[in-house]
């Protein structure tokens, strides 16, 4: 979690903005896409596709769900987002960029030496509550998290991101354990089911993800994660707090916005040329359009 400490009276509530419309959220989806295309460009190679993937999700999540301060990051009554999957973290750079807790200068440093902004997440950075990298760790995290925000009192909530890799990984099962038992109703998950793990399609088989969450003692509901008004009635429909913790199982597409990456088979860790920026990001546009 992030560690500056803030008590400033003047933080204020920056949502949840439940009367932004889907139309605007749409418009944030794309800035967010915008935002990584431009950071990822030039780079050869990395996670474009998952973060094309959970755009809608995050616009939903920063512009719609999360209280939180841009201006103060650290905030001690802030709504955490948890990101689980580090190698998201052109996704999450996006989204505080847009959130103005971040630079947009500052991308273009994405993935370089030195940079603040390394391929896997640091929780050095503000606005980043958890490191990432290793995988099957978020959960747990944000389960403390919860807990730790209920045992102090305090009304936020955490917004944890976790992968159907992860799914696969049993601390990720502990924690959903854990969630119920402490019958953490601060607790959302947004499983990011895109179909893929590393160089292919799911190993183990999942299936049916969502009954498994709720045979955990979690409410949930299963969506496409690149319809965002199926995932504004989703939050809605969450928004109770009846000692169940949340679940949203995301399907999304890895790529979604750009068919060319949309289409490549091996999209965890996609290989774009120099040459091929320009055409990906008019893209873009046209399938917004
Ligand atoms: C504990 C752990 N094991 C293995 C890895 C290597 N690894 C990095 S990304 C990845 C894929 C995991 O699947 P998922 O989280 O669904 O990511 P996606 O392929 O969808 O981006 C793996 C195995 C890791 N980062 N951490
Ligand atoms: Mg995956």
């Amino acid at each position: 979690m992030a560690t500056r400490e803030h008590t400033s009276a003047t933080a204020h509530d920056r949502g949840p903005a439940t009367d932004i419309t889907v139309e605007a959220l749409r418009g944030r989806a794309l800035e967010l896409r915008r935002l990584m295309m431009r950071m990822a460009a030039g780079k050869g190679e990395g996670y474009i596709a998952q973060g094309l993937g959970i755009a809608d999700a995050l616009a939903v999540v920063y512009f719609r769900e999360l209280r939180h301060d841009p201006g103060n990051p650290a905030w001690p009554d802030r709504d955490r987002f948890v990101l689980s999957t580090g190698h998201y973290s052109i996704a999450l750079y996006a989204a505080l960029t847009l959130s103005e807790v971040l630079s947009a200068e500052e991308l273009d440093s994405f993935g370089l030496n030195g940079s603040r902004l390394p391929l896997s997440t640091f929780e050095e950075l503000e606005g980043v509550e958890v490191t990432g990298g290793s995988l099957g760790h978020g959960a747990g995290q944000a389960v403390g998290m919860a807990l730790g925000l209920r045992l102090d009192g305090r009304d936020a909530r955490v917004i944890l991101e976790v992968s159907d890799g992860e799914l696969q990984e049993g601390s990720t099962w502990e924690a959903a354990m854990a969630a119920s038992s402490f019958r953490l109703d601060n607790l959302i998950a947004l499983v990011d089911c895109n179909g893929i793990q590393a160089d292919g399609p799911m190993v183990l088989d999942l299936e049916p993800v969502a009954d498994k969450w709720r045979s955990f003692g979690w409410d949930v509901e299963e969506v496409d994660g690149n319809d965002l008004t199926a995932i504004v009635t989703a939050f809605d429909r969450l928004r109770s707090r009846d000692g169940r913790p949340k679940a949203i199982v995301l399907r999304t597409s890895p790529g979604k916005g750009v068919p060319t990456i949309e289409a490549r088979e091996r999209a965890h860790f996609v290989r774009v040329g120099d040459d091929e920026w320009d055409a990906l990001k008019a893209e873009l546009e046209e399938t917004h359009a």
